[in-house]
């Protein structure tokens, strides 16, 4: 990459923040604002935080001539999404001390906490660390949370594929010491030497960088939206290596018609351990070195796939490597929803899946999760796995345990809970959004469950109230919810208006289209009940409606480029 090209501002952020220390410790030494510096900002995200402030309260608050009300966020780093009963008790704990108390999961399989105040941030890492839980690198441009597919029944080669995730996040940890310092007092670095980092080096990544492993056949992970997805390959019962898929993102900005969604690209097979990781360290230098530093819009690896070519790209990675993929190997995905309630796996271990909407982890009237999940942790006899569709997975549990952990389950309502909802919600997901995303247009988790009590009568109307169809809502187009990957997708664009995305597949193979712009509330339950009709009507067979809508779309085209041309 020509470095006469204009850095973005991060960029020099980046280097002169002396391996992201940044002024941090001044920052928070600043008693007059709620705030850290600008810079910070940007270093503090390698650190696993955000700043944010409440946007519910924007308004009273300039009437008032107050500062905006500052708070961050913490997200933590689990590889994936496994947490011990011991680790979830902190979490908990330290949630309910320091935060909203509300325990967020989220789409990439571990959790954040909100509304911590700048004073609290330092004994909140203090206390995950000593619970042996840590958030770096879990935001910022650098290798981001590794995703899993996280059901352990799914295969009896889970544990050895799941290893994986653990593996590459130590991999492509940063080497700097500025968490431990800042966060942990650790004494200070003398010999800068020791945290010399030969894949970051001053810069780290042009953006952030995701990777997710997939366990055929369930794409839980949503694995071709990821940077690097792998795809484990088993054959008679024995994980073979993986495919790589390269350049998968899903962010677009509204009216900047360079940016778009794309799904990963599939280049080739890797055995053995030991060149996978190199595989996936080299994919990571080729986009650290030609990557685009100057607009971050286009930073991705998509992009820098499709300027270089995947030819080009993949020669790049096997001159590091010093191997060649292989031709990929078959796979086949059938699914990507979570499997909820009791299922045994083959160990003979049980497991039982809990619908978590929208991944908020909250006591209400009608179901204590919160409670029940701390019930059940300190019974210390079942581990916790976050899902990729932000849910929770109470797992490893012993045949003569399951009646206990069954009836803290029944005694909180969280079987009532998990059985009562629809199929429609069971396959839903929202991003956060408003009022901590500083980002989002509309709302996103807020606004989902009523909109769901609206559709779920459509559907019933029309007799597909057991058809599983995945919808996903973003209060923005950067699609933390991998809206564009959803049968029907809704991506805010402004405040209660949504654009309509319809035809995603069922595996998350194929991405939806755009259909409809800026729908209100009427129009977009309008707009459902009339696809939902003609579905009930024309389905071919047992086909899905992402299958319909996407078809049924091309044919629309078709007949519009007709008209146009006649
Ligand atoms: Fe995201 C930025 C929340 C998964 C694409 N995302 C944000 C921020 C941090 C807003 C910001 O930059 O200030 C949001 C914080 C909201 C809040 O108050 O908590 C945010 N993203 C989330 C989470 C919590 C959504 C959720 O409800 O679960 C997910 C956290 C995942 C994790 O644990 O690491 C989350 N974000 C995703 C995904 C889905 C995925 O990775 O599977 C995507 C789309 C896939 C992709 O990366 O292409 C995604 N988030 C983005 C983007 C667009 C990135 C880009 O390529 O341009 C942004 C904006 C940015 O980075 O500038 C963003
Ligand atoms: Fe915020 Fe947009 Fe992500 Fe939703 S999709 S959390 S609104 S950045």
């Amino acid at each position: 990459m020509s470095e006469k090209i204009k850095l973005s501002a991060i960029e020099k952020v980046k280097i002169e923040s002396d391996a992201l220390r940044g002024t941090i410790r001044q920052s928070l030494q600043d008693e007059i604002t709620g705030a850290i510096r600008e810079d910070d900002q940007a270093v503090i995200k390698f650190h696993g935080m955000y700043q944010q402030d409440d946007r519910d309260r924007r308004e009273e608050r300039a009437v008032k001539k107050l500062d905006r009300l500052y708070t961050f966020m913490i997200r933590l780093r689990l590889p994936g999404g496994l947490i011990t009963p011991d680790q979830w008790i902190a979490a908990h704990h330290v949630a309910g001390e320091n935060s909203t108390g509300v325990i967020k999961i989220t789409t990439r399989q571990t959790i954040q906490l909100h509304g911590l105040i700048k004073a609290k941030i330092k004994p909140t890492i203090k206390a995950f660390n000593e619970a042996h839980l840590d958030s770096i690198a879990t935001c910022g441009d650098i290798n981001r949370n590794v995703s899993c597919s996280s059901n352990p029944a799914e295969s009896p080669l889970h544990d050895k594929v799941f290893a994986y995730a653990n593996k590459i996040s130590m991999l492509l940890m940063p080497k700097t010491k500025a968490y431990y310092e800042i966060w942990l007092d650790e004494e200070q670095l003398v010999d800068k030497k020791a945290e010399e980092d030969p894949l970051y080096k001053d810069r780290y990544m042009p953006r952030k960088f995701k990777i997710g492993i997939a366990i055929p056949p369930n794409n839980d992970v949503d694995v071709f939206t990821n940077d690097i997805g792998l795809i484990a390959v088993i054959e008679n019962n024995e994980l073979k290596g993986f495919n790589f898929a390269i350049g998968g993102g899903l962010s677009t900005t509204h009216g900047n018609a360079d940016t778009y969604a794309r799904l990963g690209t599939v280049i080739g097979f890797v055995d053995t351990e030991e060149k996978v990781l190199k595989a996936v360290y080299e994919i990571l230098t080729v986009q650290r070195d030609f990557g685009n530093r100057s607009d971050r819009k286009l930073a991705r690896l998509k992009y820098t796939l499709d300027r270089l070519g995947v030819d080009q790209y993949r020669k790049e990675v096997e001159k590091r490597t010093g191997f060649e993929f292989e031709p990929a190997r078959p796979v086949k995905f059938i699914t990507r929803g979570d499997l909820y309630g009791w299922r045994i796996n083959d160990r003979g271990r049980w497991q039982y899946t809990v619908f978590v909407e929208n991944g908020r982890v909250v006591d209400d009237e009608k179901c204590a999760l919160k409670t029940a999940l701390l019930e059940i942790a300190k019974t210390k006899r079942t581990n916790f796995h976050f899902t990729s569709n932000q849910n929770i997975i109470i797992s490893d549990v012993a045949e003569k345990d399951k009646v206990a952990i069954n009836k803290i389950l029944i005694r909180f309502g969280v079987i009532e809970h998990t059985d009562g909802a629809s199929v429609i919600r069971k396959n839903s997901i929202a991003c956060v959004a408003l009022p901590t995303c500083p980002l989002a247009l509309a709302e996103g988790q807020r606004y989902m469950p009523a909109l769901l009590s609206k559709v779920e009568p459509l559907l019933q109307k029309h007799g597909l109230e057991n058809e599983h169809i995945v919808m996903r809502m973003t209060g923005c187009p950067n699609g933390c919810a991998r809206p564009y990957a959803a049968e029907i997708g809704l991506v805010g664009t402004a405040p209660g208006k949504y654009n309509l995305h319809l035809g995603g597949d069922h595996t998350g193979e194929r991405l939806n289209k755009l259909y409809k712009e800026n729908l209100e509330e009427s129009q977009i339950l309008s707009e459902l009940d009339e696809w939902f009709a003609s579905f009930t009507k024309e389905r071919n067979g047992d086909e899905s409606f992402g299958e319909y809508s996407w078809k049924k779309q091309i044919a629309l085209e078709g007949l519009k480029f007709i008209k146009n041309n006649i």
